[in-house]
């Protein structure tokens, strides 16, 4: 079923709020702005979305390195973020985080890891508190085509079909993990296929497609809640940047990379809607200015914000 025209309107612009934020983390990174490392989300933005608009406040989602989209499609406070990300007393963490580890409970963002495949048991414990206290919400967890090859996706997976867990387990299959493609790690093509060693649904779609993601973690999510445990999504996408920094990524062939481009999920979701009659040229263009305002906010609040003391180095480290 196709979403309500607010919450399809709603979707266009957290998709945009992504792209235009990590286009600014690139810019301000290029300005040596940003201490430590990024990971851009800008390509896959309709996966995060495409989960999220199917999840309450309540619901959880756990993160990764390349996380930025991921917590402002659940609704981190953009400025709080940026604030992070630049290392400013007023971001998530107190500056003390950084990029790769942002969390805010309030919105069920529970964290984020540079440690790939971390999140998955964390995803698995989450969904065991949810089933021992016996409330109806399910936890997404994001990860990559990379972390698919680790121990903990195998063992996470396996313990939360067995318990019947409501977590949906998202790949986000960009093709790549740093500069390895999957095809030289991974004899099969469709991850979703390791679904069945669990026993569990698995199903690959066009993760450029916010509908088609969107439709596929609603099943999930009804599935989940009907007490049948948890679904493997894998989402086809690409990352247009590199990998991290200023990785070039001169290891993706160029037609590959005009091919992803040409499926940019930002520009089809927009030209869906205009088709729809959801949205006209006008409306667009309304929504684009009022997130750009939105970005040049949350961006001068981080600079004009103060780093944190030097004295507070050590507070706040551990609970
Ligand atoms: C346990 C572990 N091994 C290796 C690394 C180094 N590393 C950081 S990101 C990355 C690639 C991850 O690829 P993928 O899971 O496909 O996610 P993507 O970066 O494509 O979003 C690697 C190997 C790490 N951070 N943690
Ligand atoms: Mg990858």
């Amino acid at each position: 079923m196709i979403p309500s025209k607010e919450k399809l309107l709603e979707m266009y612009r957290k998709m945009l709020e992504i792209r235009q934020f990590e286009e600014k983390v690139y810019e301000l990174y290029g300005q040596n702005l940003v201490p430590g490392t990024i990971h851009l989300y800008a390509g896959q933005e309709a996966v995060a979305v495409g989960i999220c608009a199917n999840l309450r406040r309540g619901d959880y989602i756990v993160s990764t390195h390349r996380g930025h989209g991921h917590c402002i499609a659940k609704g981190a406070d953009l400025k709080r973020v940026m604030a992070e990300i630049l290392g400013k007393k007023t971001g998530y963490c107190k500056g003390k985080g950084g990029s790769m580890h942002i969390a805010d409970f309030s919105v069920g963002i529970l964290g984020a890891t540079g440690v790939v495949g971390a999140g998955i048991p964390i995803a698995v414990g989450t969904g065991l508190s949810i089933k021992l206290r016996g409330t109806d919400q399910v936890v997404a967890c994001f990860f990559g085509d990379g972390a698919s090859n680790q121990g903990t996706f195998h063992e996470g997976i396996n313990m939360a079909a067995i318990w019947k867990l409501p977590v949906l387990f998202v790949c986000e299959n960009n093709l790549y993990a740093m500069g390895t493609r999957q095809s030289r790690v991974m004899l099969i093509e469709k991850i979703s296929e390791r679904a069945a060693a669990y026993g569990i649904p698995g199903v690959t779609v066009d993760g450029n497609d916010v509908l088609a993601v969107y439709e596929a973690a609603k099943e999930a999510i009804e599935r989940a809640k009907r007490g049948e445990g948890p679904t493997l999504i894998e989402c086809r996408t690409y990352r247009h940047k590199g990998h991290s920094r200023m990785d070039p990524a001169t290891y993706r062939p160029k037609e590959e990379v005009e091919y992803w481009l040409k499926k940019d999920p930002i520009k089809r979701f927009r030209g869906r809607l205009l088709e729809m009659g959801i949205l006209t040229e006008e409306e667009a263009k309304k929504i684009e200015d009022e997130v750009s305002q939105a970005i040049e906010e949350a961006v001068k609040f981080a600079l004009e914000s103060p780093y944190p003391e030097p004295e507070e180095a050590l507070k706040d480290v551990y609970a």
